[in-house]
């Protein structure tokens, strides 16, 4: 892999201008990069390899699928933003720690508890150079407000990464401003005034706050892309014997809708198609990059999505566009469509191109899965002698060979909605443990009837688009997933 990974460099420097240090004759192996990117809000339906009759173009993620691994049942833990976002950096369900619903806001601190791994410090121990770039939403500081008059004392600069340059939240959520290791680059100094503007008329949506001068929403997204290739084309020049961990996390498509011009009009799904198709581009700018440097033949990716598409049916049925395919629901929601989402992975040599896996996955299990990359043999379920990851599974045999052991160790993943509720997953059963979606979708919560069910039960296998509730009918099998939910729940450490 050595040789394959120099050849590469060599024979793409003309390609890329990367001018690579060279490499010593007899340098240990070194794991391979891994580069985990997180879009914002996307549907799985958002990409034509989920997708065929999607309104949207995305040939560049297709490319992806092409190249290596597609999962038809990856989940986030979370179908809102935060707590998705902590469940990957530290492969535990957010909702174990003091966030019990909703989402983090404007000038709340770290979520991440003090002295917690995460995959950053975790991978910087085993000797990657670890980089953090795009929306962050997990806090900032440790007091609320953010303290923004000088160092941030708390943030991806205190969990792992070396380099982290990003946002503090969505894109509709102010502080508007850039921060770099710690430092607002620059604060925020003004403030804007609320768009009005909301969804489709193309104006976009954020509401008002403070804003860093020179601060302009609609260059996020693509700035996010440079950061990251400036990171990649520097770590090729300037260290190639050392491992990369990237984490991206894009802004978009969560609103504001604000694609560039360029793509305004080239969706059949209004400007939330137009800025999928913009994602795509840029994401194609990314791989080119990676490759061009030579390092993408010795790089896991992933792309994934923190939760599903903000995408009703009033949508579904004006543009055609099933942004969340079949699945019940949207962003939110416990029901399928707040939390299946697109999962690619491509490792050249490693994973073979067209595969399509159907296990049933957790985006909690990428922190289990990168250290265990970073550990080449390690098949465990987790990695042994590394701390946290409670909520977390190692995939990498399961990418590598198809091996699905770690897996069936697992009694079920669990999911959550915006406003808290529980849902957990086993096999083709789920309960959900609550009535209503729990999220975006009306009614969001719902009394139950006297002597009625007060939870939702589906087979998936039968019914995916979560239509026949059959918790009256199988009150055997509410009793089976409700215990195994209390004991997920409950006790983390003696069942996973
Ligand atoms: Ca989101």
């Amino acid at each position: 892999m050595i040789l394959s990974r120099m050849t590469a460099i060599l024979l793409l420097l003309p390609l890329s201008g990367c001018r690579a240090a060279p490499r010593p004759a007899a340098t240990p192996p070194t794991p391979p990069n891994i580069v985990i990117i997180l879009a914002d809000d996307l549907g799985i339906g958002d990409l034509g390899c989920y997708n065929p009759d999607a309104a949207t173009s995305t040939p560049n993620l297709d490319r992806i699928a092409g190249a290596g691994a597609q999962f038809t049942d990856a989940h986030a833990p979370s179908a809102v933003c935060s707590p998705t976002r902590y469940g990957i950096l530290t492969g535990r369900y957010c909702w174990r720690g003091s966030l019990k619903s909703g989402v983090l806001w404007t000038d709340d601190p770290l979520l991440v508890e003090p002295g917690r791994p995460t995959i950053a410090s975790e991978l910087r121990k085993l000797g990657y150079r670890t980089a953090f770039v795009g929306k962050w939403h997990l806090g900032l500081g440790s007091e609320k407000p953010t303290d923004w008059r000088g160092a941030i004392d708390a943030g991806p600069h205190t969990v792992g990464f070396d380099e982290s340059v990003g946002i503090p939240s969505s894109l509709d959520i102010p502080p508007y401003c850039w921060f770099r290791d710690g430092i607002g680059d620059p604060p925020p100094s003004g403030t804007i005034e609320g768009s009005g503007h909301r969804r489709q008329n193309g104006g976009g949506f954020w509401r008002a706050g403070p804003i860093a001068e020179g601060f302009e929403h609609d260059a996020v997204l693509s700035r996010s892309i440079d950061e990251s290739i400036r990171i990649i084309e520097g770590h090729a020049v300037e260290r190639p014997d050392r491992p990369l961990f990237l984490e991206l996390c894009l802004s978009a498509p969560h609103t504001p809708w604000l694609p560039d011009a360029a793509w305004r009009g080239s969706s059949g799904a209004g400007h939330y198609g137009d800025f999928v198709n913009q994602i795509d581009f840029e994401m194609g700018r990314l791989i080119d990059a990676l490759d061009g440097c030579g390092l993408g033949t010795d790089t896991l990716l992933v792309f994934t999505s923190d939760n599903g598409s903000h995408w009703p049916v009033a949508d579904v049925r004006r543009w055609g566009h099933a942004s969340n395919l079949a699945w019940r629901g949207q962003k939110a929601d416990i029901h399928e469509a707040g939390h299946r989402v697109p999962f690619l992975v491509r490792w050249p040599g490693i994973v073979d191109p067209g595969t399509v896996r159907d296990e049933t996955i957790c985006l909690t299990d990428l922190y289990a899965t990168s250290l265990a990359t970073a550990m080449p043999g390690t098949t465990a379920r987790r990695p042994v002698g590394t701390p946290g990851g409670e909520d977390s599974v190692n995939l990498r045999p399961l990418l590598v060979s198809g091996d699905a052991r770690n897996l069936a160790g697992r009694e079920g993943i669990v999911h959550h909605s915006l406003d808290g509720m529980f849902a957990v997953r086993v096999g083709d059963w789920k309960l959900v443990e609550g009535l209503g979606s729990g999220g975006f979708t009306a009614p969001r919560r719902v009394e139950p009837e006297h002597d009625g069910p007060s939870v939702q039960l589906y087979d998936l296998a039968r019914d995916p688009g979560e239509t026949t509730d059959l918790a009256k009918t199988h009150p055997e099998e509410v009793a089976r997933l409700q215990a195994i939910l209390d004991r997920l729940r409950d006790d983390p450490r003696s069942v996973r």
